[in-house]
């Protein structure tokens, strides 16, 4: 219809929408902010609408799934909404026997360790995830201008769990398998991408406007073998959508030395912990993508001053990027004030407003 833009079914005051723009290096009225886990615990209009759902099955309620992701947006005024779900939903919808359990997160029952387990992991289809594009159609409607973002866990972090059975601080039976077996580790990772692009398309083609590849745990290796045993994974997932030309962005924890290699795997936007700041973080990427990042989540937990202070810097050093999206540099914590979320997104639009 006439109203929508030239990229894609998003209406065109969403394709215009700060956001949107600052991920094309487009100039902004203002520079974007939203936060990981905006939607979650940290909200007790969320701790109340979740009592007594389970995680897993929340993420399969598509009202449920549309209020928890509205709440962060009414309530701070985030330029963007992020789809509410977890990175194993897609494996769970596969077939996978797993579960998130309260306090630990993401656990699988029969780990993925040899090359029969390759078996269980079939290819995703939409039917699959019906209730995510029943979802993300009710979302479109509610947002209005506000861009949706879609997102999938990378193949080396779903395998960080496929093969550890669970949260890990080592990653040794993974890690075992990247070094110790390469074939299998490289199959186990294709069957990952193919599945997580399966997932990532149904998000776009319902209405997504955007997507996050979070590669969380990815930190944990060196640039070599980010190189040899993960990166084509990755590459493939971001080739498989680049045709819908939708923002990419790409995020993992402790990736300092990897930012370039993870931008080269096909992100538009390379996101940043707050290891690194983001002047430095450019020269490292180098020219053509914008960044995303960088305020250390736990300064909120500091005085207003403080955090003000802080933002600052991190303005500061994302002054000459080419696009800067404002964010945590990791997920919201449960514990901290809501207030303190909505006076950093007041802080960041007053302070950067042209
Ligand atoms: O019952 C609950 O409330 C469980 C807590 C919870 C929540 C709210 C989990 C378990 N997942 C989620 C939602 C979730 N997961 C979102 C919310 C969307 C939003 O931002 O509003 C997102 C983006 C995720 C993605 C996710 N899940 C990642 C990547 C993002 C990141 O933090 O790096 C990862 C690594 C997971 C695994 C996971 N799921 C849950 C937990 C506690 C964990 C981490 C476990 C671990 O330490 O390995």
């Amino acid at each position: 219809s006439a109203n929508e833009s030239p990229a894609g079914r998003q209406p065109t005051a969403t394709y215009d929408s700060p956001f949107m723009k600052a991920c094309r290096r487009e100039p902004v009225p203002h520079t974007p902010v939203w936060f990981m886990r905006q939607a979650g615990r940290s909200l007790p209009e969320y701790r109340k609408v979740r009592a007594g759902v389970p995680m897993l099955e929340s993420c399969m309620r598509p009202e449920l799934v549309t209020e928890i992701t509205l709440q962060p947006v009414r309530r701070h005024g985030v330029d963007a909404a992020i789809y509410f779900s977890d990175i194993v939903v897609p494996l769970k919808a596969i077939g996978l026997d797993l579960d998130i359990k309260p306090g630990v997160g993401p656990v699988v029952e029969e780990p993925i360790r040899t090359r029969a387990d390759l078996a269980r992991l079939r290819d995703l289809t939409p039917e699959d995830v019906s209730y995510v594009t029943e979802a993300i159609g009710l979302l479109t409607r509610e947002l209005g201008p506000t861009p949706l973002i879609g997102f999938a866990g990378a193949p080396f972090t779903l395998a960080s769990y496929l093969v550890e059975g669970g949260p890990s601080r080592t990653y040794e039976n993974a890690k075992a398998m990247m070094y110790g077996d390469p074939e299998l580790w490289a199959d186990l990772l294709d069957r990952l991408a193919d599945i997580t692009a399966a997932f990532l398309k149904v998000q776009i083609e319902a209405g997504a406007s955007a997507v996050q590849l979070f590669d969380s745990w990815v930190g944990a290796l060196a640039p070599a073998d980010y190189r040899r045993s993960v990166m084509p994974a990755s590459v493939k997932v971001f080739e498989a959508v680049a045709g819908y030309g939708v923002p990419r962005i790409h995020f993992g924890v402790g990736t300092g030395e990897l930012l370039k290699l993870m931008g080269d795997a096909g992100a538009d936007v390379v996101g940043v912990d707050w290891r690194v700041p983001l002047d430095e973080a450019a020269r490292r990427v180098g020219p053509g993508k914008a960044l995303q990042g960088n305020l250390d989540p736990t300064v909120l937990f500091a005085s207003t001053e403080v955090v003000e202070t802080r933002t600052r810097e991190v303005l500061d050093a994302a002054a000459g990027l080419e696009g800067h999206v404002f964010n945590l540099g990791h997920g919201v914590m449960p514990s901290i004030d809501p207030d303190a979320l909505t006076r950093l997104v007041d802080y960041v639009h007053t302070r950067t407003a042209r």
